[in-house]
């Protein structure tokens, strides 16, 4: 969000020299006087560091900055693709040695003219030394903290160089690590000891590939008498009627002396502007400039509003000069987290400028075990994606690393809502003194960086370190060691960083961990907080134990699939894919067992498929069909429930996961599911107690007059009950519309139950809100038919058609295109029996391709003859 204007020191020092042009010199000399920085992104060497060659001349390569050592070894051909075939195993050696990058550059007398030169690494993954000239000017031990050093006194006019040593991520945590001795008794594992992205250590989903890097932007910054530290909107009181806000401008000033500071904006469509002349003092001011604005364009999450962002410039005119300018977006949003006593505990729901929203999403994890080479396409897709999901909530998880700004500026602007956890993962955290002052400092980079992004409407301590407080090696430790954890545990996660948030982003609230009861009893009847569900898949229990619970707010559920075969082809030679049991298809399986749970589940609900690319179609219909029956019972249950956050939306490499969307962006079933689970009105038929009953649960503001029609079918077509009335569904409500008893169905004539099933569907003047299915017996009693598709294709203008149509219900109609980038209209949906949906098909193909390549199939398609229902 905040953007430095960036002075490139080569434009001054030509324009410097431009004298008697006029204008352009005038301007010229205007600009040198402002503060400037000189990104270091071009010329960057590295090399291994061995025994004894410290100062031998070779070996160095080309290196890229931002980056990490396993991009740079992979870009230079010295280590295979670290994601192909079992290759993670074959570079585990990179994380023993010791890295070296070295960039040789030129200071110009311009910069050298400045009173202050900073070097500034936005982020040094994570131990590293830096030297200047050969002086040491800093000990880096935090990926995740922006480092400032003053560094004039150690550069000189010509050729400078900078260099970084990475020691061994490994031994450099042993090192920090030994230490603390309380460690011994605590058990607390070394690598938590250098602050590092826990996922690079290998997650349940991911590879271990710890790497080393300067993996943000690294620049110096010339400055005279003063500069902007800081530039942020605070939101004191935000009504439809008026935002009251305060304009903070951090200023670090080299010297005392007056300064004029200035705020502009544009309110309504004029141009604004507040401008007050303080005294500085040497060091660090912080300027607050009241901003009133009446009738403001309000941020709402996605589905409930627009997104409009308001830009805010910064300037400090310090004498004639320009010392700086920042700006800044805003988007003008009260939100509050509502946790009020009512019959069921304590609420736990998000209100967003007075509206109580149901948050509705998915878990992010890292986008690449090797973060720098995400595109921001790549995060747009991702993103895009659950916003046409109809997500309006993602929670970045804490396992990871915090993340750029080009990310949350993408969720500000689809209103995409970010539960934001600072990263711990897992693990137990030390308690030394050092420990928690590094974790401040980081809370403090990360609040600053990412508080005026709107979509970020909750900051969480941790992820599953409280409630992991007791898991294995923890669990046999002695009281008194555990009473000192705790103690240290509190003063971090309920003492430090919500601390770090009330100072420097109060509007935001803070949650102790994920998932957490914020310290209060859960009983059978008293609920309260978020909740992590993992008695699906973990626990192993059926999917519809999802309905034997009314959690509050639950901020992670999931089970895995498979990739199609495509990805899986991506990382595989034919022998792999023989069974999903090969070495390399266990490779790429990182949850113990995984494989296996997926094998135990499917066979509960089905025959075993047919063959290979039949599993990998099965198992991602399983995940969907199973976290369908989670995500409509929590959205049936609001007001008592109100999150539902399945586990996880993306994978950071090709692997078996629990995610929605492969590693190369390509939606598996469950993503076409949740766009019609987390539909903003949802039908959804549900047998309980003896009865049909069919839900209508709606998101919407405003009550909405719609049709439901409810048929009772058989697999044939044959409608043996049916019903159709108007209803007027009540808005931010979930309500049943119609109640059938099962005695009715029977009546009706659904005397064999296996081979009928309920259609509902509600429409709003022709156009469908929700359709829905479902069964009156267990997914392993369905007597389905063989479908038999009909399958045809057309070309209109630059898409293609595809028309299906089946005289017996299919379920989970797939269409795959084999190697061709296809991008379908639906996909993983149901047909009815005799009707004919049309798809649309987008593509760099022409139509014989599309024909040539393209398969139709649906759930039948996958056993064998047999085995089909
Ligand atoms: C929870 C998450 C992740 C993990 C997932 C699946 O523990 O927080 O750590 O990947 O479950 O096991």
């Amino acid at each position: 969000m905040r953007k430095v204007i960036v002075l490139s020191l080569m434009y001054c020092a030509i324009a410097g020299t431009a004298a008697g042009t006029g204008s352009l010199a005038a301007k010229a000399q205007d600009k040198l006087l402002q503060n400037a920085a000189l990104v270091l992104d071009h010329g960057w060497e590295f090399r291994q560091v061995s025994a004894g060659a410290q100062e031998a001349e070779s070996g160095w390569l080309p290196a890229t900055v931002p980056g990490d050592v396993h991009l740079d070894l992979l870009a230079n051909k010295k280590i295979p693709d670290p994601f192909f075939r079992d290759n993670e195993a074959k570079l585990q050696w990179i994380e023993g040695e010791s890295w070296e990058y070295r960039l040789k550059f030129d200071a110009s007398t311009a910069v050298l003219a400045r009173t202050n030169v900073d070097l500034v690494f936005d982020g040094l993954d994570a131990a590293a030394q830096v030297y200047v000239n050969g002086d040491q000017v800093l000990n880096a031990d935090n990926m995740f903290r922006v480092w400032r050093v003053p560094v004039k006194s150690h550069l000189h006019e010509g050729q400078n160089l900078l260099r970084v040593v990475f020691p061994s991520p490994i031994k450099a945590a042993e090192a920090a690590a030994a230490g603390d001795s309380f460690r011994l008794k605590s058990k607390t594992q070394d690598k938590t000891y250098i602050r590092k992205a826990a996922y690079e250590y290998g997650w349940d989903w991911g590879p271990k590939f710890v790497t080393s890097g300067i993996w943000r932007p690294v620049r110096l910054e010339a400055w005279d008498k003063a500069r902007i530290a800081d530039f942020v909107i605070r939101q004191r009181d935000v009504s439809k009627e008026v935002a009251h806000l305060n304009a903070e401008v951090e200023v670090e000033a080299a010297s005392a002396g007056p300064a004029k500071v200035s705020v502009r904006y544009i309110d309504n469509g004029k141009p604004a502007e507040i401008v007050e002349t303080v005294s500085l003092h040497a060091g660090h001011n912080v300027i607050s400039l009241p901003v009133e604005i009446r009738q403001p364009k309000l941020w709402y999450p996605a589905g409930y509003g627009e997104q409009p962002l308001y830009e805010f410039t910064a300037e400090v005119i310090s004498g004639r000069q320009t010392a700086e300018q920042l700006k800044t977006k805003a988007g003008l949003r009260s939100i509050v987290l509502r946790r009020e006593l009512d019959k069921w505990g304590r609420s736990f729901e998000l209100v967003v400028n007075g509206i109580p929203i149901f948050a509705k999403g998915a878990d992010v994890i890292p986008f690449d075990s090797f973060p720098n080479r995400v595109t921001t396409a790549d995060y747009r897709h991702i993103l895009e994606s659950a916003r046409d999901a109809n997500m309006n909530m993602i929670r970045h998880w804490g396992g990871g690393y915090y993340e750029t700004d080009g990310f949350y500026s993408i969720c500000d602007e689809l209103g995409i809502m970010v539960w934001q956890d600072f990263m711990f993962g897992n693990e137990w955290q030390p308690g030394t003194y050092a420990f928690k002052l590094n974790i401040e400092s980081e809370a403090e980079d990360q609040v600053r960086r990412l508080r005026n992004h709107p979509s970020i409407v909750v900051w969480s301590g941790n992820n599953e370190t409280e409630l992991g407080r007791n898991w294995a090696p923890r669990d046999t430790l002695p009281l008194d060691v555990k009473g000192q954890m705790w103690e240290d545990y509190l003063t971090e996660f309920s003492g430090i960083l919500p601390r770090v948030v009330a100072r420097l982003d109060p509007e935001t609230p803070y949650w102790p961990s994920s998932p957490s009861a914020d310290y209060e009893p859960l009983t059978d009847t008293y609920q309260s907080g978020d909740i992590h569900d993992w008695t699906v898949w973990h626990g192993r229990v059926p999917f519809s134990d999802y309905e034997k619970h009314h959690w509050r707010f639950v901020t992670e559920y999931g089970f895995q699939s498979f990739p199609e075969l495509r990805t899986v082809e991506a990382f595989t030679e034919p022998e792999d894919r023989t069974g999903i049991f090969t070495p390399v298809m266990l490779a790429h399986q990182k949850n113990n067992e995984g494989n296996s749970i997926i094998h135990d589940y499917l066979i509960r609900d089905y025959p075993e498929p047919k063959d290979f690319e039949s599993f990998l179609y099965v198992s991602q219909v399983l995940q969907a069909e199973g976290i369908k029956i989670g995500a409509e019972h929590f959205r049936r249950s609001r007001p008592e429930t109100m999150g539902s956050i399945f586990w996880q939306l993306n994978d950071c490499w090709p692997v078996a996961s629990w995610s929605s969307i492969d590693y190369y962006g390509r939606w598996k079933a469950l993503q076409y599911y949740a766009r019609r689970f987390y539909a903003p009105i949802l039908v959804s038929p549900h047998v309980e107690d003896g009865s049909l009953k069919v839900y209508i649960v709606s998101d919407k503001t405003e009550t909405k007059t719609a049709m439901l029609k409810v048929r009772l079918m058989d697999f044939d077509g044959k409608v043996l009950l049916e019903d159709s009335h108007s209803v007027d569904v009540t808005p931010l409500a979930s309500k049943v519309y119609l109640n059938w008893p099962l005695k009715m169905l029977t009546d009706a004539g659904a005397a064999d139950t296996s081979r009928v099933f309920v259609e509902a569907e509600l429409t709003q003047g022709g156009t469908e809100d929700s359709r829905n299915l479902t069964y009156l017996v267990p997914v392993k009693q369905i007597k389905l038919e063989p479908a038999n598709l009909k399958v045809e294709t057309s070309q209109d203008k630059g898409n293609y058609k595809i028309r299906i149509t089946s005289p017996v219900l299919a379920r989970s109609v797939y269409l795959s295109f084999g190697n061709l980038d296809v991008k379908v209209s639906d996909n993983y949906f149901n047909l009815l029996p005799g009707e004919t949906i049309e798809i649309n098909a987008t593509g760099p193909t022409t139509l014989e391709q599309l024909r040539a390549n393209l398969q139709v199939r649906s759930l039948t398609d996958a056993f064998p003859i047999h085995d089909q229902r």
